[in-house]
């Protein structure tokens, strides 16, 4: 009988002698590899904290002490050991366990996330209502060193250093992001655990102080104090924690969990805030992805002895690989252009512009409100920046694109990836608010491709106008049709939608994604008589207000469709444009693009929207879910039908 057998919970894990300890985290690796080996999922970063979670829950008493797990990609070994390992091969699955951790999922996760860095901040407000509602209990937060160079932990441990509150922090340093770990803290750790000659210095000076007579004079005094605190420093490998006022414990050797369980139990008596150094590997047990812990962040399917991946590659490419290479291209005709990732070279395709061009390629970590002001100071300097980040993640940057880079009216280009529902990370990862929030900002140019050479031919014209900030989106899908070369895409006339199909019952206004779906439904409405027009709207904003007017005046239905939030989208623009001009209102300032028109007269037609309802969309295959929200061919035809079937009811009441 395998220990997993016996082990459903926390507390029988704490039953275990301590010996069967390195056969359970055994157990639970080769459970994890299992079942990431025929689903999928995120990978490496759970094999490299088997023995932590393991002594981290055999330590502390869960879920009454609280662990707050970073990001929560490496969790799935916690969920193995909370109640979950019979559903671990639902994760990710529509209906199934979540990606990453969740409230609502189980007690044993204390704080939901998918976004980075949130831990420490999390648990810092958690120990503090700990002391405030006058309990007692013990709270942990798991970091990642790629987590620790975004600003959002170290603001944390601003606040929480400076107190003597008991609090606990793990940093589980692999060296490693996805890609690998970038930045300074990142030479700080690599450079405190690996360097020989500090080693051998430590080792000197331990040394020379030990054979330091005592009983000298004042001045020798007064030095050998000076260079006793030098080396106590020398000697506290983590001094900038120290200087940040927490205690130092480490490096702790993460895969001898042994180690763990007595460090930890120490640290678990020690009073005021205390950060333990975990050094681990990613990948740990796993011997494709010890050796390539970046391609094995996360996978597909794939055999456990060749690590070969079982899906089948092939079809179109993805628009993330087409922006990417058209990047390359584009960069290579203008040299103002810079690239920007915040943690994700591969996820955006920006790997390729940083082997092109490796000077002008910026990784800034996992830090996006820094990338942003970043590009925005590039842009003052005559640098032509385009900052690719997934439109999840982008939020975290929202007023330094309003406030650095706006309102300055810099030319930023920003590069939204996984715009839209994002599939299987779930309701942290969908990209659905990015045209909400880009539309609220004064000057943005707001733009959707409707394929991979549309979203080539935006790119170079944001790269190439001087009007301001300039955004685009593009999905985590692949492009629905081949892309030929940028040089070969014709041009975007700026602010101009673009008709597909005329027809005379209801114009569908398409946004991006939507356009193709809209044409299949356009498709199949005439198949039921329903003669249907659709614009590809890849303007949002500026629009096109003259092809807005001539629409309006000749539809009496028009159907907004967009992938992105109902609320304050493209529709719920489009509703208020259309009531400002059946009301005869001049356009504001700012939308004076094209030339204001007269008053819709005697038109007035019925307009409704569909989008993102005003919820969080759980974790499930893309396709699907875009089906249940209606965002497909047969949804957007049905809604069309039925406001044609009004329309036409009512004019027959109306003549009888
Ligand atoms: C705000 C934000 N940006 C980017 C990501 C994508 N992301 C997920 S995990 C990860 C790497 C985290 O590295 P680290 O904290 O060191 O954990 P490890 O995977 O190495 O265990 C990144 C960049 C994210 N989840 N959230």
């Amino acid at each position: 009988m395998s220990l997993l057998d016996r082990v459903r919970y926390p507390a029988d894990l704490r039953a275990l002698p301590r010996d069967d300890l390195p056969r359970l985290v055994d157990e639970v690796r080769n459970r994890h590899i299992d079942v990431v080996s025929h689903k999928g999922g995120h990978f490496g970063a759970s094999l490299g904290v088997a023995e932590l979670t393991v002594a981290l829950h055999y330590v502390f008493d869960t879920p009454r002490d609280k662990i707050v797990w970073d990001t929560g990609h490496q969790a799935y070994i916690h969920k193995i050991l909370t109640g979950r390992n019979e559903r671990l091969p639902t994760i990710r699955t529509r209906g199934g366990l979540a990606p990453f951790c969740r409230r609502d999922e189980s007690e044993y996760d204390a704080f939901g996330a998918g976004h980075a860095a949130t831990s420490i901040s999390a648990a810092w407000g958690m120990a503090t209502g700990r002391d405030l509602r006058g309990e007692d209990f013990h709270v942990v937060a798991v970091i990642g060193d790629g987590a620790m160079g975004c600003g959002l932990a170290y603001e944390a441990l601003n606040n929480a250093g400076a107190t003597d509150r008991d609090f606990i922090v793990v940093l589980n340093d692999n060296d490693m992001s996805i890609a690998p770990a970038v930045g300074a803290m990142n030479k700080y750790l690599t450079g405190m655990i690996t360097n020989p000659a500090y080693n051998r210095a430590r080792e000197l000076v331990k040394e020379v102080l030990q054979r330091t007579p005592t009983g000298l004079g004042d001045l020798m005094q007064d030095v050998a104090g000076k260079l006793e605190e030098s080396v106590k420093h020398m000697l506290t490998p983590g001094l900038i924690f120290e200087e940040l006022g927490f205690r130092y414990v480490g490096p702790v050797d993460g895969h001898d969990v042994h180690a763990l369980v007595d460090r930890l139990s120490r640290v678990k008596r020690l009073k005021g805030p205390i950060l333990v150094h975990v050094l681990t590997q990613k990948g740990k047990g796993f011997v494709h992805a010890e050796e390539d812990p970046w391609t094995w962040h996360a996978s597909g399917p794939f055999d456990k002895v060749t690590g070969r991946g079982l899906k089948k590659r092939g079809g179109l490419p993805r628009y993330q690989k087409v922006f990417g290479q058209g990047l390359v291209e584009l960069a290579g005709g203008d040299e103002r252009v810079v690239a920007i990732t915040a943690a994700m070279p591969d996820g955006t395709s920006t790997d390729l512009f940083q082997k092109a061009y490796p000077e002008r390629y910026f990784d800034v970590g996992i830090a996006e409100g820094h990338g942003v002001t970043f590009a925005a100071g590039l842009a003052t300097q005559g640098v032509r920046p385009v900052v690719a980040i997934y439109s999840t993640f982008l939020q975290r940057a929202f007023d330094n694109i309003v406030h650095d880079v706006a309102l300055q009216g810099l030319p930023v280009v920003f590069g939204m990836d996984r715009a839209g529902i994002a599939g299987e990370d779930g309701p942290t990862h969908h990209g659905t608010l990015d045209i909400a929030y880009m539309l609220s900002v004064p000057g943005m140019t707001v733009t959707a491709p409707k394929d991979g050479a549309e979203m080539l031919a935006l790119l170079r014209l944001g790269i190439a106008q001087e009007r301001g900030p300039f955004s685009l989106r593009w999905p985590r899908d692949a492009v629905p049709e081949e892309v030929p070369a940028v040089a070969e895409i014709p041009e975007v006339e700026p602010f101009t939608w673009e008709v597909l199909r005329e027809g005379k019952d209801v114009a569908i206004l398409a946004v991006g994604t939507m356009v193709g779906p809209a044409l299949e439904a356009a498709a199949a409405l005439e198949r039921s008589g329903v003669s249907a027009s659709v614009v590809n709207c890849r303007f949002l904003k500026p629009y096109d207000r003259e092809m807005l007017e001539r629409i309006v005046r000749t539809h009496p239905a028009i159907l907004t469709v967009e992938e992105g939030q109902e609320t304050n989208g493209f529709g719920a623009y489009m509703a208020r444009e259309i009531n400002a001009l059946e009301a005869g209102h001049t356009p504001a300032p700012s939308e004076l693009a094209v030339p204001a028109m007269a008053s819709l007269g005697p038109v007035t037609p019925v307009v409704e929207s569909m989008g993102i309802p005003d919820t969080f969309i759980e974790h499930g295959a893309r396709k699907e879910l875009l089906a249940d929200l209606g965002l497909d061919g047969e949804g957007i035809a049905h809604r069309a039908e039925g406001m044609v079937g009004t329309l036409r009811s009512r004019a027959a009441a109306e003549r009888a």
